[in-house]
């Protein structure tokens, strides 16, 4: 059954662009709640752990070093049927494939470089959302 809270990133790119606030409102005008939100920047190693699934992929190496060249924020978004209605939201993981007015589509520049992370199970948005936030960071 779906659950009701996604997990985000604002990716380096977006944030170094000045895009950050505009994809903010965005996600807020389609619906989303803000439940947590943190401005960081990872370390090679918890980038590494964030995507370990990717660990044998030949862009993880890349994927761990644009991830880390600057600071990200991170969010926990609260909406009926979050995970699948985000990643419409988003649009495909390549901005060249991504739908006309979705956040990868205005914001993204390239595959790597793709403005935004959303997770892709509710199952990885609870993991991810554990990832960045204790029970005393959601509201
Ligand atoms: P998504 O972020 O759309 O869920 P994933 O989880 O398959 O995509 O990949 C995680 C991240 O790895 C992507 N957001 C992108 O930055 C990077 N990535 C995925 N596939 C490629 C690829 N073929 N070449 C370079 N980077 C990739």
């Amino acid at each position: 059954m779906a659950t009701n809270r996604t997990f985000t990133m604002i990716k380096p790119d977006a944030v170094a662009n000045g895009h950050a606030g505009k994809i903010i409102d965005h996600i807020t005008q389609a619906g989303y709640k803000i439940v947590a939100l943190k401005y960081t920047k990872l370390s090679t190693e918890l980038a590494g752990e964030f995507y370990g699934i990717h660990r044998e992929r030949p862009f993880f190496a890349d994927l761990v070093q644009f991830m880390t060249s600057g600071p990200i924020y991170a969010a926990i978004l609260e909406k009926d049927n979050a995970v699948e209605d985000f990643r419409k939201l988003i649009g495909a993981t390549d901005p060249q494939k991504a739908e006309p007015g979705t956040i990868r589509n205005l914001y993204a520049k390239s595959i790597d470089a793709n403005a935004i992370h959303g997770s892709d199970s509710d199952e990885n948005a609870a993991i991810e959302g554990n990832f960045f936030f204790s029970q005393f960071e959601r509201f």
